[in-house]
């Protein structure tokens, strides 16, 4: 399968939903907070024992995402910290052998995809809790063993290789997460790139397992990935391959509720089409609580960024950003087909020109109604407007007060 024809679906898609949960979803404080607070194994182990999920409830969560417009989901089958959502045969640290007893990611992949949703599966390639793990300066134990002693990589990759390929042969995910190297920083001195993890061995066995699975780009492997991924910001514009940008409410991807600078659906909405006119895709993370539900403001966010995706669906789905055009001042183009579509970010009331814009027809795109327009004359004006912009300028009459749909 050509990468072309394996991103088709996700360059339509445009909004995903990331679920970042673990056992750090129990201490809610950041899904770092083993390595940040240097908490113990006997610590972190608390988390372990008191995993209860009892609140888990996948085709709720699957509901919520489509509640938001999100037509894909990635979930974390297991983070830095090494702990397994799934029954994975090649460990104990796995949430089967906590009081949860059931294996999240096989009932995840079956609810979300019952609900008609494409499935990702997010997978560290860090470990802080395998023996072979070789230690790094981002690790809890480092300080203990900074020399490696007994640590042995390459035990650490065949683990890897081996649960990669657990996951791929029980649910072919439509995207797999890889998760992360870290080329740049110079306090590390493994787990720099795609020679740490055997990368070429991991790609190839991902394309003869499950050849429609699309890759991100965080193996360091250039070339093999479908799209490339960015963290809390949005690229600029003209990026060749697909892209997704990823994004947290309120700064921790694990459930945080100590973390109170939530995003409002307005600028979830805004952060959305500012992707999809840089032609991207937006990952917009929920952290569950330590029992499995999405907090109650999650869901109300979900919702209304839902009320708006509903009726503003042909500018964002299947819709590709306008790289072409200036769009006026703190405004956002997209196009489907002949249809462009002008997103203004702040509202201004009376004339808005759109330099380079020819039109036939323009309308309000979510309740349909007539947006007339002028254009500009060969002398600059518009018949009751000296100045208006330059020639040939498609000027829109807006209305005083902004449609009411946020
Ligand atoms: C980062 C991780 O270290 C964060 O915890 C989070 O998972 C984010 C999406 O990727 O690299």
């Amino acid at each position: 399968m050509t990468g072309q024809d394996r991103t088709a679906w996700f360059s339509d898609a445009r909004f995903g939903l990331f679920v970042h949960w673990g056992l750090y979803s129990l201490a809610a404080r950041h899904e770092w907070v083993q390595q940040r607070e240097r908490l113990s194994e006997a610590d972190y182990q608390r988390y372990f024992d008191n995993f209860r999920a009892d609140r888990f409830n996948p085709r709720q969560w699957a509901r919520d995402a489509k509640a938001a417009g999100m037509r894909y989901a990635v979930l974390t089958t297991k983070h830095h910290d090494g702990f397994c959502l799934w029954d994975s045969e090649l460990t104990g640290f796995k949430a089967t052998n906590t009081p949860a007893q059931r294996d999240l990611v096989a009932e995840f992949v079956t609810e979300f995809r019952a609900e008609g949703l494409r499935v990702g599966l997010y997978h560290s390639l860090l470990d802080w809790h395998h023996p072979g793990f070789t230690i790094d300066g981002w690790h809890p134990q480092w300080t203990d063993n900074p020399d490696n002693t007994g640590r042995d990589m390459d035990r650490y990759v065949a683990y890897l290789h081996g649960q990669v390929r657990e996951l791929l042969t029980a649910h072919q995910p439509d995207v797999l997460w890889l998760d992360f190297s870290y080329a740049d920083d110079h306090r590390v001195t493994v787990g720099k790139g795609s020679a740490d993890w055997h990368a070429e061995a991991l790609v190839d066995m991902v394309r003869e397992i499950s050849p429609h699975t699309l890759l991100n780009d965080r193996l360091d492997l250039p070339g093999s990935e479908d799209f490339g991924t960015a963290e809390e910001a949005s690229p600029h514009a003209g990026n060749q391959v697909p892209w997704e940008a990823c994004r947290t409410l309120n700064g921790s991807w694990g459930y945080a509720p100590g973390f109170q600078e939530w995003l409002d659906p307005g600028q979830v909405v805004r952060i959305l089409v500012d992707c999809v006119a840089k032609g991207g895709n937006l990952l917009l993370n929920v952290g569950p609580d330590g029992r499995g539900a999405f907090e109650p403001r999650a869901q109300e966010l979900l919702a209304a960024v839902g009320a708006w995706t509903s009726v503003h669906a042909d500018a964002i789905y299947g819709a590709s950003g306008v790289q072409e055009l200036v769009p006026p001042p703190d405004c956002r183009l997209t196009r489907s087909g002949k249809r462009l579509f002008v997103h203004v970010f702040s509202w201004q009331s009376g004339t808005l020109v759109c330099q380079g814009l020819s039109a036939q027809y323009a309308s309000f795109l979510h309740d349909g109604a007539e947006v007339r327009f002028s254009v500009v004359d060969e002398e600059g004006n518009l018949p009751h407007l000296s100045n208006a912009g330059p020639p040939g300028s498609l000027v829109l009459h807006l209305p005083a007060r902004r449609p009411d749909v946020l």
